[in-house]
C-alpha cells in the first residue's frame, strides 16, 4: 500500500532539552506545545519486494538518510515485512534551519510508514514511536496544545492533546532570521544541556513551571501564558550559553528583535517570544493582533519573512492507495 501522510512542527512553549535516555530519547523533562499550521511535511511511503533499494527523497533530492533507514528497521521488524521500501518527503519549508524539520518529519514517516507496513496503533503508539525518530515529533502527534510526558520508560513517555486546535485563538508569527542551516544541529546539542552549572537547578523547577503553564492555558489568561513562555526561551537559551562547548544560536538581530518584542509591549500590544534552536523568533500573540505583529516585523530589514500559524490538527494520513 501507498501512503501519504501529513503532519505539523510544533513550537514547545516548556522546552525539551536534554534527554536522560539517547537511545530512547527520554526527555529530562515534560515539555508543553502547539502543533503549527504553516509549517508542515508530506510524505508518502511504499514498501515493496519489487524495489531493489531503499529510496528516500527529501525535498525532491535523493539522499542517504541513514537515520530515517533506521527508524523505517524498527518499523519492518514490528510489522515483520521484508520489503524495501520508497519514501518522498516535502516540507514546505527550509530544512534543519532551527524550524523543527524532524518534528514534522518524523510524524509523518511515522504514520504514513507504519500505516503502509499494516500496523494499525494507537495515537499513544505513534506517538512513542516517533518519539524514537525525533523527541519532538511525538508532540506533532495529537492534536492542538499537547503534553509529551517525560516518562520513565519507552511505554510511558508519549505526548497527547490537552485541548483541540480549536480551543485557543492564538497564532505563532515566525520571524524567520537567517535561512542558513545552523552549525549545532539538535541533537548534538541535547547531549550537552547537563553540562551547563544551570541545568540542576533549571530542573528542579520545571515541574512547578509546566503546572503554571498549564493553569495559564486552562484559564485562556493570555499575559501570565506570554510571561511564562518567554521566561522558559531564554531560561533554555541561558543554558545552551553555559553548556560546555558553548551554544549560541542567536544572531544579532535575534537580539534585536527581542528588544522590539519588549517594546512593543510597553506601547500595548500584547506579544510574547520563543526561541528554538535557532536564531528565529517566534512572536506569540493573539489571534486580533496576529496582522499588526506582522506589520511590524515586515518592517524590519533583518526579517527574511513571517509564517503565521494558528494552532493545528497533528498528524494524518492524507490518502492510501494500492501501489505505485
Ligand atoms: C523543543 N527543541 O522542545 C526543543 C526546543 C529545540 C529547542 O526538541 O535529538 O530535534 O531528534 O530528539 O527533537 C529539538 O530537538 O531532538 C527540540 P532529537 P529534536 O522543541
Amino acid at each position: 500500500m501507498r501512503v501519504t501522510a501529513i503532519a505539523p512542527s510544533n513550537i514547545a512553549f516548556i522546552k525539551y532539552w536534554g534527554k536522560k535516555d539517547e537511545i530512547l530519547r527520554l526527555p529530562a523533562n515534560t515539555s508543553i506545545s502547539m502543533n503549527l499550521s504553516n509549517l508542515n511535511t508530506t510524505t508518502t511511503v511504499e514498501f515493496s519486494k519489487d524495489f531493489e533499494n531503499d529510496s528516500v527523497e527529501i525535498n525532491k533530492s535523493t539522499t542517504d538518510a541513514p537515520r530515517v533507514i533506521k527508524f523505517i528497521d524498527i518499523i519492518r521488524k514490528r510489522a515483520n515485512i521484508i520489503g524495501k521500501v520508497k519514501i518522498v518527503s516535502e516540507n514546505n519549508f527550509p530544512t534543519a534551519g532551527g524550524l523543527a524539520s524532524s518534528a514534522s518529519g518524523f510524524a509523518a514517516l511515522t504514520v504514513a510508514a507504519t500505516t503502509a507496513a499494516g500496523l494499525r496503533l494507537s495515537e499513544k503508539e505513534l506517538s512513542i514511536l516517533a518519539r524514537i525518530g525525533s523527541g519532538s515529533a511525538s508532540r506533532s502527534i495529537p492534536d492542538g496544545f499537547v503534553e509529551w510526558h517525560e516518562g520513565d520508560s519507552s511505554d510511558t513517555s508519549y505526548a497527547e492533546s490537552l485541548y483541540p486546535a480549536d480551543y485557543w485563538d492564538i497564532a505563532d508569527v515566525i520571524a524567520i532570521i537567517d535561512e542558513g542551516k545552523k552549525d549545532v544541529p539538535s541533537t548534538e546539542g541535547h547531549k550537552s544541556a547537563q553540562s551547563s552549572i544551570f541545568f540542576p537547578d533549571r530542573m528542579k523547577n520545571i515541574n512547578n513551571k509546566i503546572k503554571n503553564i498549564k493553569e495559564a492555558i486552562r484559564k485562556k489568561d493570555f499575559p501570565q501564558f506570554g510571561e511564562i513562555i518567554e521566561a522558559e526561551a531564554l531560561e533554555m537559551h541561558a543554558v545552551m550559553l553555559t553548556s560546555v562547548p558553548p551554544l549560541i544560536y542567536w544572531q544579532p538581530a535575534t537580539i534585536r528583535l527581542m528588544r522590539e518584542v519588549i517594546n512593543w509591549r510597553r506601547e500595548g500590544l500584547s506579544v510574547y517570544f520563543t526561541i528554538d534552536a535557532g536564531p528565529h523568533l517566534h512572536l506569540i500573540c493573539q489571534k486580533k493582533d496576529e496582522r499588526n505583529v506582522t506589520k511590524r516585523l515586515i518592517l524590519i530589514e533583518e526579517v527574511e519573512k513571517t509564517v503565521i500559524n494558528s494552532p493545528s490538527a497533528g498528524a494524518r494520513i492524507i490518502t492510501a492507495t494500492s501501489g505505485f
